[in-house]
């Protein structure tokens, strides 16, 4: 276990747990929280071995989103702050190229909740609730939340969310499409774990070249989209997971991917 600020990270069987670690505060984001998550992903991309991560919390919140006791002080220069603890750790995770589960296990508010949506997977205990933050102390969505939230969402109920502030609860998360599974929340560990070591055993770079698929998608024409599948399929032709697929169907066994 490594012990970054604020983050706790640790690896098992391909599985990197990264574990937001102020749970006194449910997690609330603090530039050192930035920091320390910046380190224990760019330990993921780093780590070869490292095939899935799985982002928590510590405690009964999964974060909180800004620590507003760093607003005590008028908060000098918002757009400075951003770029500098939320974005570096938005944009990693979308250029990690590799599944990013959330294991969403209590409230998770503001850029906390712009973070559970920037990942890949959201698992979700029954407990856990959601809430916009932003507008509740005047501000708009940031951390990637108007992006991922109006994506996930859709318009007309993104905005009437994030306008109202309204705390979601788990089941309605998973109805709207926020969230991919809710299970009890003493279950929660134990199906995400299980989740991760399914992921952790797929063709890894296929997986993150789905990912940067998905993500073109949002912006490209059908004629862009097309020129980066095939590519991107060119790309996937010359791994070894691929070669081992397709032994693996010829010898009628069960593929053994490596993630290479
Ligand atoms: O550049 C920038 O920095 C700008 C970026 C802004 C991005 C943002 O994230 S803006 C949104 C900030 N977040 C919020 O406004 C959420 C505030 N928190 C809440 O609304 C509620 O705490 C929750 C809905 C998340 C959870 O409610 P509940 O009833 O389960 O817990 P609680 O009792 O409110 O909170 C438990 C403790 O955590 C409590 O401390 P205490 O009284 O036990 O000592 C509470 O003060 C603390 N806490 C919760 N959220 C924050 C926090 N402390 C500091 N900052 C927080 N955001």
């Amino acid at each position: 276990m490594t012990n970054y600020e604020d983050v706790l990270y640790e690896v098992r069987d391909g599985v990197a747990v990264v574990t937001l670690n102020r749970p006194e505060s449910l997690n609330a984001f603090t530039a050192s929280m930035g920091r320390g998550l910046q380190q224990a992903v760019g330990a993921a991309l780093a780590d070869e071995a490292v095939r899935v991560i799985v982002l928590t919390g510590a405690g009964r919140g999964f974060c909180a989103g800004q620590d507003l006791t760093e607003f005590r002080e008028v908060a000098a220069d918002i757009r400075e702050r951003l770029e500098q603890t939320y974005h570096p750790n938005i944009r990693a995770i979308r250029a990690l190229e590799k599944p990013v589960i959330a294991a969403v296990n209590g409230p998770a508010a503001g850029a906390g909740l712009s973070l559970a949506a920037a990942c890949d997977l959201r698992i979700a205990a029954d407990t856990a609730t959601f809430v916009p933050g932003f507008i509740g102390i005047g501000l708009v969505p940031d951390s990637g939340g108007s992006y991922f939230i109006h994506r996930l969402l859709g318009n007309a109920r993104a905005f009437d969310w994030m306008t109202t502030n309204k705390r979601l609860g788990a089941a309605e998360a998973l109805e709207w499409g926020l969230v991919n599974e809710v299970v009890d929340a003493d279950s929660l560990a134990p199906r995400v774990a299980e989740v991760a070591a399914l992921y952790a055993k797929l063709p890894t770079k296929a997986i993150g070249m789905t990912k940067r698929l998905f993500d073109h998608a949002d912006t490209a024409s059908l004629e862009e989209q097309l020129a980066m599948e095939a590519q991107l399929q060119q790309a996937a032709t010359q791994t070894g997971d691929f070669r081992e697929g397709v032994n693996a169907f010829l010898e009628k066994r069960p593929p053994n991917f490596s993630g290479a």
